[in-house]
Formats: structure tokens, sequence, C-alpha cells
């Protein structure tokens, strides 16, 4: 064997060696520090909004779906722990065009991508059949702005709403509407959606029995644009006030016609038309108006909340924000509560919650229904709606009169007084 042979066949038994002892020389290294425990990972909670973020209401939808955005946005930034887990929210927002059909895809899709409740929808006629592909899911939804009776007479146990029902809204409007303008005629249309239909048969309703006469219905949908034949229709009849159940989108052009036509009654809309895009649509036509919330006006809405809707979005929130951001709040807390992001554990702690609010107070009764919920009354000023009546418990209150009962911080400079009101009607031409 040559010496180069020699020394490759040494080191090979030598390493050998080494490996079968399984000891190694090695310079001993610093002790490791002990493992700290590792930080629970962040569950992600799914919560779904529903609204038009299309079409002629878009306008509305997003007002909605940024309120439920600044709520999740909030409790975010809050660091919630639920079970022990750092939870982040995601909105997961669909548009359902104000469209019973869609409606019902968009539910079914949050429903499979496992959203644990959903804030939505806004219009009555989506949220009607909606709900009850969620109840079935066992999903809770909580609807800011759908005020047809129906919703919550099915007696779905997952389905609530924040705002009042129109078998109050429609007799607050009526009511007012008789006691300032003192009508012996009245003229009643509707948009022929459950909401519009459902809201001007409680108008009606209560016209009739303060023995006001009430003309045929006269219809047109929530896409009516032109509103010359119903108008010319009622014009002949010389109806003292004319009440319209549907939307600002095809309300605002319905009065700006009925003005053009020389049709000088006095006009009352409901909620979905209670907003200043009325202005924007009608003009000047607008002054005067009347219209109803159910629920208190958005310049009542808690200050934290107004003031950081316009920080975060840079506008003025319109009309339902205040109460879907409670909606999703509401969901949030009650999770809190059950310490539980599941559905059928935080169900009972949503249906017992008792939560002060942007919109104030809010508890639920047996079916879901918002308690002792406001109504108000504004009449449009200047391209405003201002509210002069916020009827709370029975009794009537203005803006100021409300605040001072501790209720949500309000701004009061859009108040109108009561004698701002429209306390007759004009003449007809
Ligand atoms: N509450 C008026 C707009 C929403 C609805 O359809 O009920």
């Amino acid at each position: 064997m040559n010496t180069a042979v020699k020394v490759l066949s040494l080191s090979v038994v030598a390493a050998v060696a080494m490996m079968g002892c399984g000891k190694k020389e090695e310079a001993p290294k610093p002790a490791a520090a002990p493992a700290a425990p590792a930080a629970p990972a962040v569950t992600v909670v799914k919560l779904g909004h529903v609204g038009p973020l299309t079409g002629g209401i878009a306008h509305l939808g997003k007002d909605n779906e940024n309120g439920a955005r600044l709520a999740v946005e909030e409790a975010n930034a809050a660091g919630i722990k639920i079970g022990g887990a750092p939870i982040k929210f995601e909105l997961v927002a669909e548009d359902d065009q104000a469209d019973p059909k869609v409606g019902n895809t968009v539910a079914q899709k949050l429903v499979d991508a496992k959203v644990v409740g959903v804030v939505g929808h806004l219009n009555s006629g989506t949220t009607i059949p909606a709900s009850a592909i969620y109840n079935q899911a066992g999903i809770p939804m909580i609807s800011g702005s759908a005020t047809n009776p129906a919703l919550t007479e099915q007696g779905f146990k997952a389905v609530f709403r924040v705002v009042g029902r129109d078998d109050q809204q429609g007799p607050a409007v009526a009511n007012y509407l008789i006691s300032a303008a003192k009508p012996k005629v009245a003229a009643v249309i509707d948009d022929a959606t459950a909401y519009g239909e459902g809201l001007a048969n409680e108008v009606e309703k209560t016209l009739k029995a303060a023995g006001v006469k009430v003309l045929p219905r006269e219809k047109g949908t929530d896409k009516t644009a032109d509103w010359k034949a119903v108008l010319t229709k009622v014009k002949g009849k010389k109806p003292d006030v004319i009440f319209y159940g549907g939307m600002d989108a095809t309300g605002g052009p319905l009065l700006k016609q009925a003005r053009e036509l020389k049709i000088g009654a006095v006009f009352a809309f409901g909620d979905g038309a209670c907003t200043d895009k009325m202005a924007e649509l009608a003009g000047a036509a607008a002054d005067g108006m009347v219209c109803s919330q159910a629920g208190i006006p958005v310049q009542a809405a808690g200050k934290k909340f107004l003031d950081a809707y316009k920080a975060k979005f840079n506008i003025d929130p319109i009309l339902y924000s205040p109460f879907t951001y409670d909606a999703a709040m509401l969901m949030i807390e009650a999770m809190k509560k059950a310490d539980s992001t599941d559905p059928a554990k935080y169900l009972p702690a949503l249906a017992s919650i008792d939560f002060n609010g942007a919109s104030g107070n809010i508890q639920f009764d047996d079916k879901g229904d918002r308690k002792d919920a406001e109504m108000t009354i504004f009449a449009m000023k200047d391209g405003k709606v201002a509210p002069f009546a916020i009827i709370k418990g029975g009794k009537s209150l203005t803006l100021d009169e409300y605040a001072a009962l501790g209720a949500p911080a309000a701004a009061p400079a859009a108040e109108a007084k009561p004698a701002d009101a429209p306390a007759a009607a004009p003449a007809q031409k």
C-alpha cells in the first residue's frame, strides 16, 4: 500500500469510528434563550354587508356600507380578543342592486363565504326574501333600514332591525299631515315595492280613519322617471295632500313634475325619500315638502360617530349609516359577550343585548324589532331636510329637547323649530 492510500484508509476508519459513537468534539455553544410563547394567530372573522351599490339609490347603499365599514375598522383598531384569540373583522360588501333576485343570490354567496353575520339589506323588498336564507343558515342579520313590518313577522330568530316599522312610521307622518294640513282629500301614490306600497297602505289607513277622503291608489315603479300621466290624473281630483311611498330617486322627479304641472298640494314622503337628494332632484320644488324617518334624524346621532364618519369618508352621513354602524357594533358586542364568533353561540347574546349606540339605546323585542324606536318628522328648507319633531315614547320633542334627554350627542345646527314646519296645504292651483 503506498503512503497516499494508507493515509486515506486511516482517515475513513477514524471518521466511521467517530460517527459510530455519536460524539463530536465541538466548541461549546452559548446556551439558547428559552423560546418565547408563540403569539396566538389572528382569527379573521367575516361580516357581510348588502345594499344597492349601483342604480338610482346607490348613494344610500354606499352610506349604509360606510356605516358598517366604520364599525368594523373601529373594532379592529381596538384590538378585540374573542376566545383568547385576536380578531380581525373583514367586511364582505355585496351589491344587491335593490333587486330581490340579486339579493337572494348575494345572500347565498355570503352564506357560502361563511360570514358570521350580515348587516343589511337596505330595501324591504330584498331584505324580506334574503332573511329566509340567513335564518335557515343560522346567520344573524340586522337591517339598518328595512321598515316593512313583514320582515320581523316571519318568526325568524336570527332576524333583527334597528329602525322602526312602517306601521309606526305611516301613522306618524299621516297624523302630522292631518293636524298640520287638515286635508279633506288625499292622493296616495306608491312605487309598487314592498316598502313603498306597504308604507302607503299604512298612511292611507290612518288618513281614512281620520275621515280624510283618499283617492284611488296610483302606482309607478322604483324606476319610474316620467310621472306626468299619474300626476295629471291626480291633479283633476284636487287633493290637499299627496303622499308618495317610494325612494328619493323616484320621489324627486315626481315632486318636480308635480310642481311643473302646478299641483300645489302638500307633498309628504317616508324615510326612503327623506334626504337632501330630493332637493338635488327636484330643485326649489322640494322646499316645504314633509317627510319622516323611522328613527332619529342623522343629525341627532352620536357626535363621535358623526365626526369619525366625516373624517373617514370626507362627507356627512346621509340617512341610515348610524343604524348600520350600530348593527355591526351590536354583532361585535354580542360576540364579545358570548366570547365566541360562532353564530349559534352569540345569537342569544344579540337577542338580549342592551347597547348604547350612535342611534341611541338599542334593545330588541321578541320579534327582533327595536324597542321604543323613535319617529322623526322633517320639512325641507333651503335644500336640506330639517327635523322638527322627534317622537319618543309618545312625546314630540325638538332636536335640542331630544339631546337634553342624554340621547346621543346631537349637532343642533340643522334643527327646524315646529314653527318652520308647513302648517297648512297651499291652495290648490
Ligand atoms: N325604509 C325605507 C327604505 C328601505 C325599505 O325598503 O324599507
